[in-house]
């Protein structure tokens, strides 16, 4: 069955039920997911990946979609991920934001695509990144990652991106000393966002101290923006902002060495998963597995010596 081959033609045409149907593929780990993949993967590398993350609520989506209308205007195609770590749903919406980006589906250079955690962080991650991909070969010049939160799995998931925007709101009060670790090394550009509140300058300042603190990006001090964002205030500005960060990892050769970098990763990471997914299969065969478990378990073994019986007959 050469279904796929079929499917990998029309996602390089930039079908929209391909699109659709290709990333259901890699969501469920279907098994024909990684040689469509393994076809896709030549027609990748155009896009530009940026990534949006931020505290719950700070107008991520609502930002998105402006920011998405404003690359429309320019003449670039877009596709928007919208991942909720936080929600078991995939696949079809996450409501409110399909809701507040309801004119934004109705146009054809635009592929808006919800996914939540299925099973683990790690599947969802992988998953974000083999639908930047899909979205890439498909033809979008701009691609999105919308996602909540600023903890450890957010900070996986922006990993896919070229450009991170950290998007906060004043009057976070404390909020910001938790963030601060785990913002300070992914974003690139910060945006206040809702700066139609109090406490823009205050969260301004904290901001410039913080990055003051922050040796490790030499050739780029990430640059503080503020929008209104259901107002559409500052969006024209963030996006020229997003344009000198491309041409600064350009022209710095950071976006090659990005690049590599998380070639890199992604090859390390199948790597382990094919060998553990191999070495768990002939384990299986094995089939003593339970017995040597008892043995454990009786003390009559031990788990090491167990595993290495285990895996004598496969590492030599
Ligand atoms: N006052 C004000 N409200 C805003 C602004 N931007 C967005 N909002 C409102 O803030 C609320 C949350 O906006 P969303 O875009 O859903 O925020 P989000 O960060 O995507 O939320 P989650 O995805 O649930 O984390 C909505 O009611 C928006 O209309 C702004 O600049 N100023
Ligand atoms: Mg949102």
């Amino acid at each position: 069955v050469v279904e796929y081959l079929k499917l990998v033609e029309d996602v390089l045409a930039g079908t929209r039920i391909a699109i659709s149907r290709m990333i259901t593929k890699v969501e469920n780990e279907h098994e024909d997911a990684p040689e469509a993949m393994r076809l896709l993967y030549p027609h990748t590398g155009r896009a530009h990946v940026i990534g949006i993350t931020g505290p719950p609520g700070a107008g991520k989506s609502t930002l998105t979609d402006k920011l998405a209308k404003e690359f429309r205007r320019r003449g670039k195609t877009v596709g928007i991920i919208a991942v909720d770590p936080t929600s078991p749903f995939t696949g079809g919406a996450i409501l409110g934001d399909r809701i507040r980006m309801l004119d934004l589906t109705l146009d054809a250079g635009v592929f808006i695509r919800s996914m939540g955690t299925r099973g683990s962080l790690g599947g969802l991650s992988k998953a974000t990144a083999n639908t930047v991909k899909i979205l890439d070969a498909a033809g979008m010049d701009v691609i999105f990652i919308e996602t909540v939160g600023v903890g450890q799995s957010e900070v996986d998931i922006v990993k896919a991106a070229d450009t991170t925007l950290v998007v906060l709101v004043p009057g976070l009060g404390d909020d910001i000393q938790a963030i601060k670790a785990g913002i300070l090394e992914i974003g690139d550009i910060f945006n206040i966002n809702k700066a139609d509140r109090e406490g823009v300058e205050r969260l301004n300042i904290e901001l410039e101290t913080m990055l003051d603190l922050n040796l490790a990006k030499p050739t780029w001090r990430p640059p503080i923006r503020r929008t209104v964002a259901n107002d559409n205030q500052g969006v024209t500005e963030l996006v020229d902002t997003i344009y000198e960060h491309m041409t600064h990892l350009h022209n710095s050769g950071q976006l090659a060495t990005r690049r590599t970098d998380r070639t890199k990763n992604e090859i390390l990471e199948l790597l382990q998963e094919t060998i553990r997914r191999h070495i768990l299969g002939v384990v299986k065969q094995q089939g003593n597995f339970d017995a040597l478990v008892m043995q454990v378990t009786e003390r009559k073994s031990d788990p090491y010596s167990v595993v290495q019986t285990m895996l004598a007959p496969i590492i030599k």
